[in-house]
């Protein structure tokens, strides 16, 4: 799927809570590709209980000792700008170093076209791309990759629920 948004939605982390961080993301148009996060810029979920509202670019900077961090469901990602969308088929995700414990556990995979009205966290404008069974061991620093292609870009109506952690992919 071509897509100006894509975002990684936190679902919460190992240890049973919310507070999730993202050391590092990459979205890649080939598989074991570059990293094509250049030219737009990162997003997040924000609201006020978000690890400072203003840590989004920490989870571009490629340093395993910062992190996008998130006390809330939240979600972390990148806007490609208008007129860029992308056909991403592989994230890259990085835990702490310091807090590798912290990483996404339950997440999703997510994305939003150019034009979409609303990237708020549960906007209906999300299409399902990746939602992986539960990732519950992470080592310091360690990066996982997620293949996204063939996607079918189920579509999510997070007002009924989410109704399946089946892999897309
Ligand atoms: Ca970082």
């Amino acid at each position: 799927m071509e897509a100006r948004y894509w975002i990684v939605k936190c679902n919460g982390d190992s240890q049973g809570d919310y507070e999730t961080i993202v050391a590092n993301l990459e979205f890649r148009t080939s598989h074991g590709g570059a990293d094509v996060t250049t030219g737009g810029i990162p997003i997040q979920s924000g609201g006020a209980n978000e690890g400072g509202g203003t840590n989004e670019a920490l989870a571009f900077d490629d340093d395993a000792n910062t992190g996008w961090q998130s006390y809330t469901q939240g979600y972390i990602g990148y806007d490609f700008g208008a007129g860029n969308s992308k056909t991403i088929v592989e994230v890259a995700i990085m835990a702490s170093a310091a807090n590798p414990e912290l990483a996404p556990y339950n997440f999703q995979i997510r994305a939003a076209v150019d034009g979409a009205a609303d990237i708020s966290i549960y906007s209906n404008d999300w299409v399902e791309i990746l939602y992986p069974p539960n990732e519950d061991t992470w080592t310091s620093g360690e990066t996982k990759l997620y293949s996204l292609a063939p996607n079918t870009g189920v579509v999510v109506d997070e007002g009924a629920g989410i109704s399946s952690h089946a892999a897309s992919a």
